[in-house]
Parts: structure tokens; C-alpha cells; sequence
């Protein structure tokens, strides 16, 4: 069965919205309320229930590339005019320390992950009709066997588009992807021992950390990390916008989703450590790929905060607008297909979200560890 018949079966129950942004005015108010809505929405989710890890053994945590965050307290949220409504109110939060991974896992960190443990990823195996029931309106007839492949999101240069604001333009459904075929079963990760590892849904970077005796951050850990000392800045080097100057993040140069110019060296992923760290030493905070939080994903949740919080855990319940009926995590910083006329997702401010069971070419995920 063809992706696009599972694209054209899924996307029509959902709304096609993008998170594109415009210097021009008039679309500046239309980027914000698309904001609401997500890079990848009204993308198929993997439908998988989650993997039951009670059996992995946790091992000690290693602190060898990581770096402490002593504790300290900062302003979370956007503070200049450009954010997503979600973004909003900068509300003061106070964190204790922690100690957060210098880069995104690898492909050769979680290797070592699946081969003590024999875990397998969400993408690898086959969707659940019981769970994809859950996410679908009451009364959605159950497609065809043939859909129940196992499969994931690979992103591809389309020559023409209709519309920014339908992402299955550019996202393919492709059967045999997963972190060791990031492009489909005939590409590997040969030589890409370093690049981040893709492919790889909540519950996968939820089994890592467990594995590694680690947690993922909350979405406040994440973005007081990604400021790197910075007061109030808009990315994690500073406000210089990323176009400016040196390169600073893997991001996307050109017009988005038709032309890359590479100018940053890199078209699609690259490995790790390619471009300076921020304050912290930590790298790629800032585009490469979105990094999966432990916080469950609300547009009102800041506006539940108004004093100061001590170390926020994020809503109780997940409540995405635009699909409602799809419990989403955040995700942070951009990815390699961010560009400032779609979605500029690594400001350290952007929210983005993404059903727990979702696995994409340009998500990943880092660890932290409160001792
Ligand atoms: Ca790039
Ligand atoms: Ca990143």
C-alpha cells in the first residue's frame, strides 16, 4: 500500500495549518495564529502503544559528555513580539541543577542502547489498530492490512508545492524507515556513527534514558540550557539573527521546502559538534534536530503561571487545538529544516509538539540527569 493512500486516509481528519512565519506584517498575524498549530501537524502518528521497559536494567549515570547547570532561575518565554501564542506570558521559573548531554544521542549511543538491551523502536514495528482507534474519530472505518506496515516519516525536496500549509508535501510515510534507515530500507547510517539519531518517537528516547539512567528534560530545563547564560537572548548564541555573520546551527537557507542553498555547509542532517556551543558548551540547542522534552504539550500552559515556579513538570494533560483528540509532547529547538520564512524553530522560545508515538527524520532527543 502506497504512503500517500495512508497520508490520504489520515490527513483529511485533520487540519492543514502551518507554523509559517513572514517579516511581512500582515502574515505576521497569520504566522501567529498557525503557530497554534505545529511544523509537522496533520501528520500520520505511529499509533503504536507504548513499550514496556520494567525489565531493562538502568545503569549508573555517566557524566562523561555532560555538562552541570548550576541551579539558578531565569525568565521562560518569549519576550520580543515574534513568538507563537503559546509562547506567551515570560513567566519567572526557578530550577535546581542538573546535568544535560553536550549533544543530541547519537546513532552510535543508541546503538549501544539497543544492543544491551534488544530494544526495538517504535518505527519498526506495526502500527496497532487499537491504538490508532484512540486517535481517530469515533467511527473511522479500519483501513485495509496492508496500511499496518511499519513505517516512518522521511522528509523529502518536493519541486512544487500547492501550499506551506500542507506538510504531506514534503513528508513521506515510508515503509522500512527507522534510525538505521533514516531514508528507507535502502539507506543505512554507515559513517554516521555521529549524527543524531532519528526515527525515534517519545517512548524510544523515554527507553534510552531509562536505560541510561537518565531522564529527557523538562521543558524548562531545556530552554534554560539552550539560553546558555544569556539573559533574555533570542537564540542560544545570542540575538544575532542566524542568517547573519558565521554559521551558526544546521538550519535551512533558502526557500523552504523547494530550495536549500547549504550556505550553512550542511543540506540535511550532519553530525554533532559541526558549530559552536552556546555559554554552556552545549551544542546544536539550536537546529540539527528538535529534541523531545518530558513535558506534555498545552498552548495555555504558561498562562498558568504567573509567580514564580520552582521547577515546572509541564501540564497534566496534553490539549493540542488542532488535534484534539492526540496527546502530544513538546519538542524544542528546530531542526535542519527551519528557515525564518517557515518556522523558526530554533529561537529558544519555540514550542513545537508531536504525538508520543511519532517517529521523524528530524527528531531526536537528549538526556539529563538530576545528580
Ligand atoms: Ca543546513
Ligand atoms: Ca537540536
Amino acid at each position: 500500500m502506497s504512503r500517500s493512500f495512508v497520508l490520504s486516509l489520515v490527513l483529511p481528519l485533520l487540519f492543514l495549518f502551518s507554523c509559517q512565519s513572514n517579516p511581512e506584517k500582515a502574515d505576521e498575524v497569520k504566522r501567529k495564529q498557525d503557530s497554534m498549530a505545529s511544523c509537522e501537524k496533520n501528520l500520520p502518528g505511529r499509533f503504536g502503544a507504548t513499550r514496556d521497559t520494567s525489565t531493562f536494567s538502568t545503569n549508573k549515570v555517566d557524566h562523561a559528555g555532560m555538562v552541570y547547570i548550576p541551579a539558578g532561575e531565569f525568565n521562560m518565554g518569549a519576550a520580543d513580539q515574534e513568538g507563537g501564542e503559546d509562547e506567551y506570558p515570560q513567566h519567572p521559573v526557578k530550577l535546581n541543577s542538573f546535568w544535560i548531554d553536550v549533544t543530541e544521542v547519537t546513532n552510535a549511543d543508541f546503538k549501544r542502547f539497543t544492543g544491551a538491551t534488544g530494544y526495538v523502536t517504535t518505527a519498526e514495528r506495526k502500527p496497532d489498530w487499537e491504538e490508532m482507534k484512540k486517535q481517530l474519530p469515533a467511527g473511522t472505518p479500519k483501513p485495509p492490512d496492508s496500511v499496518f506496515v511499519a513505517a516512518s516519516l522521511v522528509f523529502h525536496q518536493p519541486k512544487s508545492i500547492t501550499t506551506l500549509n500542507d506538510a504531506s508535501q514534503w513528508w513521506s510515510w515510508v515503509k522500512g524507515a527507522d534510525w538505521e534507515h533514516p531514508q528507507g530500507p535502502k539507506s543505512n547510517i554507515n559513517g554516521k556513527e555521529n549524527y543524531p539519531v532519528v526515527h525515534v518517537s517519545w517512548d524510544d528516547a523515554m527507553a534510552y534514558c531509562k536505560w541510561a539512567g537518565k531522564r529527557l528534560p523538562t521543558e524548562a530545563e531545556w530552554e534554560f540550557a539552550a539560553r546558555g547564560g544569556i539573559k533574555n537572548a533570542l537564540y542560544p548564541w545570542g540575538n544575532e539573527a542566524v542568517e547573519k555573520g558565521l554559521s551558526k546551527a544546521n538550519t535551512w537557507q533558502g526557500n523552504f521546502p523547494l530550495k536549500n542553498t547549504g550556505k550553512d555547509g550542511f543540506y540535511g542532517l550532519v553530525a554533532v559538534k559541526k558549530f559552536k556551543p552556546n555559554g554552556y558548551g552545549l551544542y546544536d540547542m539550536a537546529g540539527n534536530v528538535w529534541e523531545w522534552c518530558s513535558d506534555w504539550y498545552r498552548p495555555d500552559y504558561y498562562q498558568t503561571l504567573s509567580r514564580v515556579t520552582a521547577n515546572p513538570q509541564g501540564p497534566t494533560d496534553s490539549y493540542d487545538p488542532m488535534e484534539p483528540t492526540v496527546p502530544k509532547k513538546v519538542v524544542r529547538g528546530g531542526s535542519f529544516m527551519c528557515n525564518a520564512s517557515y518556522c523558526k524553530g530554533y529561537r529558544v522560545t519555540s514550542r513545537m509538539k508531536t504525538s508520543t508515538d511519532t517517529g521523524l527524520e528530524h527528531t531526536g532527543f537528549r538526556c539529563v540527569s538530576s545528580n
